[in-house]
């Protein structure tokens, strides 16, 4: 074993808070559900309890309405804001009341393949969970059976300040009823982070929320940020597929035919978003109906999902190679020149390891393994020079954010 795998396995365990990893000690102090999907993709590798474990944990925060919220506050800690008493959720355990990227079932089968027989009942209970979940999605956030699934606050795209948000945001107001603490900035250099206008409008939205008591039909009427996303529902239909298999392998046909016909209707209308002028898909505001043509990996994700035509797909590596040319570390979250490019602030520009792995995934299905590889060499290099960064500068290589974080450990243990 090499000494950064052997680090990698090392930052997953000191990041173990008791079956759940932290994304990072203090800035990340709860179970995060897109980052526990990753860390289960890592731990599976090598210990398959503890991958389950992770997945289990998670579903503990889920509702009664099928959401898998997008923290689980197991244990209190005052060192993050938002904290529970902010969100004013109902559930037994603490969580907060917004949901995050469904990567859950792409794990889910990963560690079920990676299992022996034995672990059958520990994958159905995980997969029930997460058709659940599923069905809560298509209900709840696509209510009018576009198949194109919609976010409610920008932190439920898990890319949290992107400037696919920007014009939407613009129109929510910064004013609370909850005063913003913010604790991030005492951990992270602030020019890392969100702004603190970007902290009022997201504290404006949980206000909001709350004040429908989490009720999802009424939030979807009162929404004054409403997107239906690009990248969320790639990773939804994706994790659909592997619902899916794992429905089939079960022999619950029925639930598979559903699940088939959730997929089918978001792989058509994610096809509709494709803009070749643009050469990527775009997302689609909800509130003012436009396309967000905003410049950003989201654009690239439906790649993991779709099986595109041979003249798109390179089409869409070929706009990726330009946006990565001359870059130290790709991918880039924003296209580099753009005014909205930040490389340093957070998902104005950085390169991500979890999102190149999903990027690699979808290079790979769809043909473009050459590109795959340098984007796995880039990010590899890049977490050997700089060590478990939460994000890397694309020019510089610089790692940035919190340190020893948990989905670059997992993100390294799964490239290599
Ligand atoms: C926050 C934990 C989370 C990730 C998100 C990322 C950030 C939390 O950290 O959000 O308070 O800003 O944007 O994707 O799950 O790593």
């Amino acid at each position: 074993m090499t000494d950064h795998i052997q680090e990698a396995r090392r930052i997953l365990a000191v990041n173990d808070r008791g079956g759940y990893t932290v994304p990072t000690d203090r800035l990340y102090p709860f179970q995060w559900n897109w980052d526990s999907a990753f860390v289960a993709m890592g731990f599976a590798l090598y210990d398959v309890d503890r991958a389950y474990r992770e997945l289990e944990r998670l579903a503990e925060g889920q509702w009664a309405d099928g959401m898998i919220p997008h923290i689980v506050f197991h244990q209190p800690s005052d060192t993050y804001f938002p904290g529970p008493s902010v969100w004013r959720t109902k559930h037994g355990i603490p969580t907060s009341g917004i949901t995050q990227p469904p990567v859950f079932a792409i794990a889910l089968r990963q560690v079920h393949d990676a299992a022996d027989e034995g672990a059958r009942e520990r994958t159905l209970a995980l997969y029930l969970a997460a058709l659940k979940w599923h069905r809560w999605w298509y209900a709840a956030r696509d209510p009018e059976g576009t198949g194109l699934v919609a976010l409610l606050h920008p932190w439920e795209s898990g890319s949290d300040n992107s400037p696919a948000w920007d014009a939407a945001m613009a129109r929510v107001p910064t004013t609370t009823t909850t005063p913003v603490v913010r604790k991030d900035i005492g951990h992270v250099h602030a020019d890392m982070r969100p702004r603190d206008e970007d902290y009022r409008r997201f504290i404006h939205l949980v206000d909001t929320y709350a004040d429908c008591d989490w009720n999802p039909a009424e939030q979807w009427v009162r929404a004054p940020f409403k997107v239906a996303e690009i990248q969320t529902t790639a990773i939804l239909l994706k994790a659909g597929e592997d619902l899916e298999h794992l429905a089939r392998l079960f022999g619950r046909t029925e639930e598979a035919e559903e699940i088939a016909a959730f997929n089918a209707l978001s792989r058509k209308a994610i096809l509709g978003q494709w803009r070749p002028a643009l050469s990527r898909f775009v997302s689609r505001d909800l509130v003012s109906g436009a396309d967000i043509e905003a410049a950003t990996q989201a654009g690239f994700l439906p790649l993991l999902a779709l099986d595109l035509e041979a003249a798109m797909a390179s089409a869409a590596v070929a706009e990726m190679r330009r946006w990565s040319a001359g870059l130290k570390v790709a991918f880039p979250t924003t296209k580099p020149g753009l005014a909205a490019y930040e490389p340093k602030r957070y998902w104005r520009g950085p390169a991500w390891g979890i999102i190149n792995w999903l990027l690699i995934e979808g290079l790979r299905r769809n043909g473009e393994g050459a590109f795959a590889e340098e984007l796995r060499g880039s990010t590899l290099s890049a977490i050997e020079r700089e060590g478990f960064a939460e994000y890397f500068d694309p020019e510089t290589g610089e790692g940035c954010g919190g340190l020893g974080f948990s989905w670059t450990a997992a993100a390294y243990l799964w490239l290599k």
